[in-house]
């Protein structure tokens, strides 16, 4: 028995399934979680003092590697003065103001716990605002676990092969329609039939939590262009994108202007804070201005200003998205030669910092019928390899992967060579199942 095993016959003697999140628990790909107990730079080591290259990144938020000196520092300057006050402070109007600057769609910003709190309460205001009902999402997004957006959810949904999930009354998704991922005629044809009854559309504008599902040319313009023309307002989760893969999220890389935009993980630095903002008219119908309500105990806290601070400080530097683009290209072409190698039937996608891996024949994977016919088999054999080899990949083919600014080169080499070795694995695995 590992130290693991024996940490999560305790776990689960007091935490449902063992763990605080589902996707955690290894349910998709087999095995024992495994309890990590330090992080440096792209480094992990668990509770036995194995290390591992860290291709997650806490789901994201590490985006500067683990152990951040002046995230540290901040945070420990911070943690002298007070820990939380339920008062307004100076941190929260700073990274407000930060996230208004980098982000041009965003004039006004309010801080929460979480993404799935910021979706939850961005459809609010978008229902508040449009004085409409029906919200559109698209199949294999995950906005975090709202009840009425857990239709067809991507990530932890997919992965426990629960779309819809348990304790959701029919009621509560009579409004939600769905579309195609990559699919603008069917989301015309909900306009047409729902047109003005549609409140918003709210999208992943790259899908992270079906694997990482690139926009096609032209799908989230028409997004933009559909709203436009029949009122509604096009909401951006940048949860996962925002500030990881351009300063302005995946609404700069594209050019895209959302009327609303979620955001999450990244903007705490590591700490639990989630924040949506957009258009003035929008966000003055919040609470305490408008009618639509929405609060929160912890919202704005102090440490986690700090800490979303010092990340998006650091991440206004001259080249860091260019050298992490660059890492990232270099981890997927290298994955794809290895696969092409060793004769795996293997597609990936990759932008700055985040990546996606499929078991499959497709050249790419465009929504969540195509990645749901990817080799879940393999996969899981892969990334048990890999784990063995010491490299923490995503556990669930419906994740996408993460590096940092602290991944270097040299850091995907090993990367690279572990995948080598794995990708071989499953050749040898594969022609023994052939050769009977
Ligand atoms: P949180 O409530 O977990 O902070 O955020 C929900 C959320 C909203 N929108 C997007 C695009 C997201 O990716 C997420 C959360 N992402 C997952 C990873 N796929 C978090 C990991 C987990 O659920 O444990």
């Amino acid at each position: 028995m590992t130290a693991s095993d024996s940490y999560f016959e305790r776990a689960k003697a007091v935490i449902p399934g063992g763990v605080n999140s589902p996707v955690r628990s290894f349910q998709s790909v087999g095995g024992t979680p495994v309890f990590m107990a330090r992080a440096q730079g792209a480094f992990l080591w668990d509770t036995s003092g194995r290390e591992y290259i860290d291709c997650i990144g806490s789901w994201g938020p590490m985006i500067l590697g683990h152990g951040n000196q002046q995230v540290i520092q901040a945070v420990q300057q911070q943690l002298e003065l007070a820990l939380s006050f339920g008062a307004p402070t100076e941190q929260e109007t700073r990274l407000a103001e930060v996230i208004c600057r980098m982000v041009p769609s965003v004039d006004l910003v309010r801080m929460v716990n979480s993404g799935t709190e910021a979706s939850m309460s961005a459809i609010r205001l978008a229902r508040g605002y449009t004085r409409r009902d029906y919200i559109i999402k698209f199949a294999g997004c995950y906005h975090g676990h709202v009840d009425a957006l857990l239709v067809k959810a991507g990530s932890g949904a997919l992965t426990a092969g629960v779309p819809d999930s348990g304790g959701v009354p029919k009621s509560f998704t009579r409004h939600t329609l769905i579309a195609r991922y990559n699919d603008p005629e069917q989301v015309k044809s909900l306009f047409r039939r729902y047109g003005d009854e549609i409140a918003a559309v709210i999208v992943e504008p790259i899908a992270g939590n079906m694997g990482c599902v690139l926009p096609e040319p032209g799908f989230l313009s028409s997004l933009e262009d559909l709203c436009t023309h029949y009122g509604s307002l096009l909401i951006f989760d940048e949860v996962m994108t925002g500030f990881r893969v351009h300063p302005a999220g995946a609404q700069g890389l594209y050019g895209c202007r959302p009327d609303l935009t979620v955001f999450g993980k990244i903007i705490g630095g590591g700490l639990p804070v989630g924040a949506f903002g957009g258009r003035q008219d929008i966000m003055s119908h919040l609470a305490p201005e408008g009618s639509v309500y929405q609060a929160g105990t912890l919202s704005g806290n102090p440490v986690a200003m700090t800490a979303g601070l010092a990340t998006l400080e650091q991440l206004q530097k001259e080249g860091v998205y260019a050298a992490l683009t660059d890492r990232t290209h270099q981890l997927v072409t290298g994955l794809r030669l290895a696969a092409e190698r060793h004769q795996i039937p293997f597609s990936a996608s990759c932008v700055c910092g985040m990546f996606g891996l499929f078991f499959t024949q497709a050249d790419k994977v465009t929504d969540y019928e195509s990645v749901q016919s990817t080799d879940i088999g393999l996969f899981r054999s892969f990334f048990h390899y890999m784990l063995e080899a010491g490299i923490y990949l995503a556990p669930s083919p419906f994740e996408s992967g993460f590096l940092s600014t602290a991944h270097d080169s040299e850091i995907v080499m090993r990367i690279l060579e572990a995948s080598d070795e794995a990708f071989g694995k499953l050749r040898k695995k594969k022609e023994k199942a052939d050769n009977g």
